[in-house]
C-alpha cells in the first residue's frame, strides 16, 4: 500500500468514528441509525432519512452517540406525536437525571423544547430515549454548541 493510499483510509476510518455535522454546525443522528432495543423503524416520508423509530413497549429504548468535545450544548429531538396522549418520551444525557419531554405539537414532524446540557472532557456522549407514551415516532437527534 502506498502512504498516499494508507492516508486515504486513515481519513475514512477518523470519519467514520464522528457525528455527521449538518449546516450550521448542527450534529444530526438519526434515530433509525443508533442502537434499538425494542423499537421498530417506520418509513415515514418527510422524515430525516425517509424513517421514524416507533418505542413499541416500556422496555423500548434508543441509544444515541455523539462524539463531543468538552463544552456546553443544546440538543432537540424531533419527531410526530398523533396525539397529546401520545407525544411523550424520557431522556437521559450521559449519567444525568431522566427527564420527561414532550414533542411540540402534534401530528406533524417537530422539535422538542431543547435541552442544554454539558460536557466535561472530549469523548462519546451517550443519550438514552425510552418510552413514555405509546406510539410516539422519533425522527433524529440535533445538537448544537452553546455558549
Ligand atoms: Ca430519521
Amino acid at each position: 500500500m502506498t502512504g498516499r493510499m494508507m492516508a486515504v483510509v486513515a481519513a475514512l476510518a477518523l470519519v467514520a468514528g464522528c457525528a455527521a455535522m449538518g449546516p450550521k454546525g448542527v450534529t444530526v443522528l438519526e434515530m433509525e441509525e443508533a442502537t434499538l432495543t425494542k423499537a421498530a423503524v417506520k418509513d415515514l416520508a418527510g422524515a430525516s432519512g425517509g424513517k421514524t423509530v416507533l418505542l413499541t413497549d416500556e422496555s423500548s429504548e434508543v441509544t444515541v452517540t455523539a462524539n463531543l468535545k468538552k463544552g456546553a450544548y443544546e440538543v432537540t429531538f424531533y419527531g410526530v406525536a398523533p396525539s397529546y396522549e401520545e407525544d411523550a418520551f424520557y431522556v437521559r444525557i450521559g449519567d444525568g437525571e431522566e427527564m420527561r419531554l414532550v414533542i411540540s405539537d402534534i401530528a406533524k414532524l417537530l422539535p422538542s423544547k431543547p435541552v442544554k446540557f454539558s460536557v466535561d472532557k472530549d469523548g462519546p456522549c451517550k443519550i438514552l430515549i425510552s418510552f413514555a407514551e405509546e406510539n410516539v415516532q422519533l425522527d433524529r437527534v440535533e445538537i448544537k454548541a452553546v455558549k
